[in-house]
């Protein structure tokens, strides 16, 4: 089941100048940053509120680290905006599932890594009304609370 918005994804050219435009406009701090080398993004996340399923609610700051990455090139196409929605699940690879049968592309044979060792798949923005979704289990739900 899908409990929450756990992200908004928004590429950006400069990391550090939208970091620092989330803090200096809204007072958003980041939780958490890394790099990952498989989706070739450079990221961010900035922890908005919590949820009562015990996980939260990010924005994923993304910076691609390679130009034939996907946020590389949907930001050459683009430029600066939304890439994806995140809704998170306690069971990514029960929901996926699910959402395969109904004829929905879901990008991952099996779940990858993502921010903050969770596990996410992808579901194809054409089968979706133009909106890359991506769908999220959280590592440990309980660490992303404070
Ligand atoms: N939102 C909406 N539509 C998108 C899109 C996006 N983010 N990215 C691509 N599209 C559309 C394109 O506009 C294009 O449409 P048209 O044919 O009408 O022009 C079509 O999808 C194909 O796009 P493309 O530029 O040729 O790109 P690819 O097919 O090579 O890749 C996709 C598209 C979705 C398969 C790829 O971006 C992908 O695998 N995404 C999942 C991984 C990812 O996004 N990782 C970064 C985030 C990591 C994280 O969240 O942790
Ligand atoms: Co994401």
């Amino acid at each position: 089941m899908l409990t929450r918005i756990d992200h908004i994804g928004i590429a950006c050219f400069d990391l550090d100048k939208t970091v620092e435009f989330y803090r200096a406009t809204y007072g958003f701090e980041v939780f958490h940053s890394e790099v990952n080398e498989e989706q070739g993004v450079r990221e961010a996340m900035l922890r908005i509120n919590g949820t009562d399923d015990g996980g939260a609610s990010y924005l994923q700051l993304l910076e691609p680290v390679r130009e034939d990455s996907a946020v590389g090139k949907w930001l050459a196409k683009n430029g600066e905006g939304v890439h994806h929605i995140a809704f998170g699940t306690a069971d990514v690879d029960t929901d996926a599932g699910a959402i395969a049968e109904k004829g929905v592309r879901v990008l991952y044979e099996q779940p990858r890594r993502g921010s903050m060792d969770s596990r996410i798949t992808f579901l194809h923005p054409k089968d979706c009304h133009g909106v890359l979704t991506e769908l999220v289990t959280s590592a440990q739900p309980s660490a992303a609370t404070d």
